[in-house]
């Protein structure tokens, strides 16, 4: 009976979704904050959150390293819904779009949306990147360890598991939110 109870918590956890935050211009800090907030006057329900980590630039190498965090929402707004609120979120933040991976005041992305997938042209769920991204795979273990790829029985920690760990991720000294 215990394990069932687990079981059901491991699947709500794969029934939330999940936004990975960003930041590697300014204020790191104080964005991701903001963004935060904004998502949260917005409506949207934060369930947990990761703790910060400080991580070394990945894709566009020559760049300050990131602030990154992950948290795990409720919320009844459609993925493409959602996508508007996040972009909505970094116009907020002073986002400026330039090099592709590069420089970003604050850059705040769909991960999974509630175990389920979705495809368009504006909007990929999984996140197309996020399985060879330790910078993601990391906070996320922390929040949601037994999380599973979406229609799938692979658990993203198996994933994390076998990455090179040569790009550095590590918990920051920034306290929690
Ligand atoms: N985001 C990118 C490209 N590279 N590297 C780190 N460490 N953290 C990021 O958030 C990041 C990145 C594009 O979204
Ligand atoms: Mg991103
Ligand atoms: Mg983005």
């Amino acid at each position: 009976m215990c394990s069932d109870r687990a079981g059901e918590r491991e699947g709500e956890l794969d029934d939330l979704v999940y936004l990975g935050l960003g930041s590697n211009v300014g204020s790191r800090r104080e964005q991701i904050d903001a963004a935060l907030g904004f998502l949260v006057e917005s409506g949207v329900h934060i369930v947990r959150r990761s703790s910060f980590y400080e991580t070394e630039p990945v894709g566009y190498t020559d760049q300050p390293w990131f602030l990154n965090a992950v948290v795990a929402v409720k919320t009844d707004l459609s993925p493409l819904k959602l996508l508007v609120l996040c972009k909505e979120a970094e116009r907020r933040g002073n986002r400026v779009h330039s090099i592709r991976f590069g420089p970003r005041t604050i850059d705040v992305d769909i991960l999974l949306y509630k175990g389920q997938a979705y495809h368009d042209d504006t909007l990929q769920i999984p996140h197309p990147r996020m399985h060879e991204r330790r910078f993601v795979l990391v906070p996320l273990a922390e929040i949601a360890p037994g999380i599973h790829v979406p229609g799938e029985q692979m658990q993203y920690a198996d994933i994390l598991a076998g990455l090179d760990e040569r790009k550095k991720v590590a918990k920051s000294k920034e306290h929690a939110f």
